[in-house]
């Protein structure tokens, strides 16, 4: 009877799922030289790596690496809640090279799928904000890297309503960061160039 009882206990605990993945919102860490990144809800907008603002990421949970997250549980949001940055649903939308290794570590260096403009970006992992260790984790980390979307008014689609938003700056001089693809504090021929070539036709949107 024991027996059985020991073989039911061994066999009900191999069952117990693996308690999930814990991250630490305070220790883990973000780093990125940071720049001005073009994304398009089509996901063909500059690679991080293309600017030279690859992320370094290391996670930790009570001060020890987390290893094996995967890709997909990283995401890239606005820092700054002022700022809007409207993701493409799916996992493809922005996420990390690789899985975590075994020192927690792992690097982001694709393209965001996106519309909208931010003026710097936060990190999530595993659904858990990472927050700034040199502010005593008192503020979110911000990276500083620049998003700006030629979907200028966050549906997803590039077409005529971001054509007329953006005819705005272009031509009447007054600065809209957002319209400023390439982050040189103006409006110009640039910027319309970059916006034309999402423009299409088709006009750039998600999951095409
Ligand atoms: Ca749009
Ligand atoms: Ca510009």
């Amino acid at each position: 009877m024991f027996t059985c009882v020991a073989i039911f206990l061994a066999v009900a605990l191999a069952w117990v799922p693996a308690p999930a993945q814990i991250v630490d919102l305070c220790g883990s860490t973000a780093m990125s030289a940071g720049g001005c990144l073009v994304t398009c809800p089509e996901g063909d907008g500059y690679r991080l790596s293309d600017i030279g603002a690859t992320i370094q990421v290391t996670v930790v949970y009570q001060g020890e690496p987390v290893p094996n997250i995967p890709a997909t549980d990283f995401w890239l949001i606005e820092c700054d809640p002022v700022d809007e940055l409207i993701l493409c649903g799916g996992s493809q939308s922005a996420s990390a090279d690789g899985p975590t290794d075994a020192a927690g570590q792992t690097t982001i260096s694709g393209t965001i799928a996106a519309g909208g403009c931010a003026e710097s970006l936060a990190l999530i992992v595993q659904g858990v904000l990472i927050y700034d260790p040199s502010t005593n984790c008192e503020t979110i980390l911000c990276l500083p890297i620049k998003a700006r979307s030629p979907d200028l008014n966050l549906d997803l689609v590039v077409n005529l309503s971001d054509l007329a938003l953006f005819a705005v700056p272009f031509s009447s001089g007054v600065y809209d960061a957002c319209a400023d693809f390439n982050c040189d504090q103006k409006v110009g021929l640039q910027d319309l160039s970059t916006f034309a070539f999402h423009y299409g036709p088709p006009g750039h949107s998600c999951f095409p």
